[in-house]
C-alpha cells in the first residue's frame, strides 16, 4: 500500500506511535509518506521507503495566525495525487482530521478516491477537543473520517460520552518494538554502563516526557526526594517542556539536584531506559502511557497512577504498581519497598518485559493496522 502519515513532528507520544507505524509499515514493504511541518523527530531519514513531504506555512503579514491547516489541507491533496496514494493516516485529532477531510474533498472534485483514518491520542480528545472552540469541528471530521482508532478503550469510551460520537471506534493499542527496546542481554554490560548515572552501584529511577502540566514532573522529583532519603538512589529526567525548570527549582530547594541528571530530549531512550531499575509515570492522565510502554519492553516497571488507559497497561502488583493521583508517600513506599526487596523487583521486571512482548509488540499490533487499513480500502473502492 501507499500510505500518507500525519503526525506532529515535535517530541510527544502521537508523534511516536506515528513514526514507529511508519517505520514498521516501511520495513514490511509498504511505501509511506510523512506529510507534516517538519520531519518527525524519531526520522532520521535513512529508512528504505519511507518519504516526507514539508508543509510549508506562509508567513504574509496579513495573517495573524498562519493557516497551517490550509496548508496542510493542500500539501496531503497534492501528495496523494503525485503519489497514488491509497489512503492517509493521521495522528490526533486537531487539526489533522479537518485538513484531510478537505483533501479527501478536494480530490474527490478530482475524481480521486482518498480514504483517511483517524487515530486519537489523548489530549487530542480530554483537553483540547473539549475546547468549545474546537469541539464542533473535531466532532464533525471525527464522524467524517472513513476509520477511526483509538490507542485504548478508555479514549474510545471518553469520546463515544464526550464528543457523542455515534460512529465505530477501533481499539488499537500502541506498540513497541521489542527487539529495538530490550533489555541488556549481559548483566556485566548493564552494571558497567550504570555507571554513568550510579557511580557507588545506587538504585536508577528514570523519567520520560514532554514535561507538560498533565506530566506531573513536580511530582517526579518530590517522590524520588522520599525514596533517595531512604535508599540510595539517582534519577535520569529524559524530555524537555513547560515544567523543566520548576523540577530544576525543586531539585535545588530539596538538595537532591546532585542525584538527578536532566538529561533534555534525547534520540535514543531505548538505550537509556534499560539502565533504571523503575519508571516513576505519576501523571494527572495518560489515554495510555507509551513511555511505561517502553520502558516495560526493556525489562523497567513504573511507578505509575491509577487513570485513564494505564490500567490496560500496567497489571498492578504483576507489571507495576498504581497509586491515586498526587499519592507521593505511598509511591515512594512502593519505589522502596520493590528497591529492597531484589526478588520482588526481578520478577516483576520479568513480568513487564513478558507482557510487552506479548501484549504490545509491534509485530503483533502493526497487523492490526494493516487489517484495517485493507479493510477500509476494500469499502471504499
Ligand atoms: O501526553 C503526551 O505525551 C502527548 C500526547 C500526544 O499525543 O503526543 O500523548 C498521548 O498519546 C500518547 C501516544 O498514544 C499516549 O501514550 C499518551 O498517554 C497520551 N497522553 C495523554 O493522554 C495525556
Amino acid at each position: 500500500m501507499r500510505i500518507g502519515i500525519t503526525c506532529y513532528p515535535t517530541y510527544g507520544g502521537s508523534g511516536v506511535v506515528a513514526t514507529e507505524l511508519g517505520i514498521e509499515l516501511a520495513a514490511s514493504g509498504h511505501e509511506i509518506h510523512f506529510i507534516s511541518y517538519s520531519q518527525p523527530f524519531r526520522l532520521n531519514g535513512r529508512n528504505e521507503g519511507i518519504f516526507y513531504h514539508e508543509v510549508p506555512v506562509s508567513n504574509y503579514p496579513l495573517f495573524e495566525f498562519p493557516p497551517y491547516d490550509l496548508a496542510l489541507a493542500s500539501r496531503m491533496a497534492e501528495v496523494a495525487e503525485f503519489n497514488e496514494l491509497d489512503l492517509l493516516h493521521v495522528h490526533y485529532a486537531i487539526p489533522h482530521s479537518v485538513s484531510a477531510l478537505l483533501a479527501r474533498q478536494m480530490l474527490k472534485s478530482r475524481g480521486r478516491n482518498l480514504p483517511f483514518v483517524t487515530t486519537l491520542h489523548g489530549t487530542d480528545i480530554t483537553l483540547v477537543g473539549l475546547d468549545r472552540s474546537y469541539l464542533p469541528i473535531t466532532r464533525y471530521a471525527i464522524q467524517e473520517s472513513d476509520g477511526v482508532t483509538s490507542i485504548s478503550n478508555y479514549l474510545r469510551e471518553k469520546t463515544i460520552e464526550d464528543f457523542g460520537i455515534v460512529r465505530p471506534i477501533e481499539v488499537i493499542p500502541n506498540f513497541v518494538n521489542c527487539d529495538v527496546y530490550m533489555p541488556f542481554s549481559d548483566e556485566a554490560v548493564r552494571a558497567e554502563a550504570r555507571r554513568r548515572f550510579a557511580p557507588h552501584g545506587e538504585a536508577i529511577l528514570i523519567h520520560l516526557s514532554n514535561f507538560r502540566p498533565v506530566k506531573r514532573v513536580v511530582d517526579v522529583v518530590k517522590t524520588f526526594a522520599r525514596v533517595a532519603e531512604q535508599v540510595p538512589a539517582q534519577l535520569i529526567l529524559v524530555g524537555d517542556g513547560p515544567d523543566r525548570s520548576a523540577a530544576e527549582w525543586l531539585a535545588h530547594d530539596l538538595k537532591i539536584h546532585g542525584r538527578i541528571h536532566f538529561l533534555g530530549k534525547q534520540e535514543r531512550v531505548n538505550e537509556l531506559l534499560p539502565l533504571a531499575d523503575l519508571m516513576l509515570m505519576p501523571s494527572e492522565l495518560e489515554s495510555f502511557g507509551l513511555a511505561a510502554l517502553e520502558a516495560m519492553a526493556c525489562k523497567v516497571p513504573s511507578i505509575a497512577t491509577r487513570v485513564g488507559g494505564v490500567p490496560e497497561l500496567i497489571d498492578d502488583g504483576v507489571t507495576g504498581l498504581l497509586y491515586p493521583v498526587a499519592a507521593l508517600d505511598a509511591m515512594a513506599d512502593g519505589a522502596i519497598g520493590l528497591l529492597r526487596d531484589r526478588n520482588r523487583l526481578e520478577v516483576m521486571r520479568d513480568s513487564a518485559r513478558k507482557a510487552a512482548r506479548t501484549r504490545f509488540c509491534s509485530t503483533k499490533i502493526v497487523p492490526l493496522y494493516v487489517a484495517y487499513y485493507e479493510r477500509l480500502i476494500g469499502l471504499s473502492s
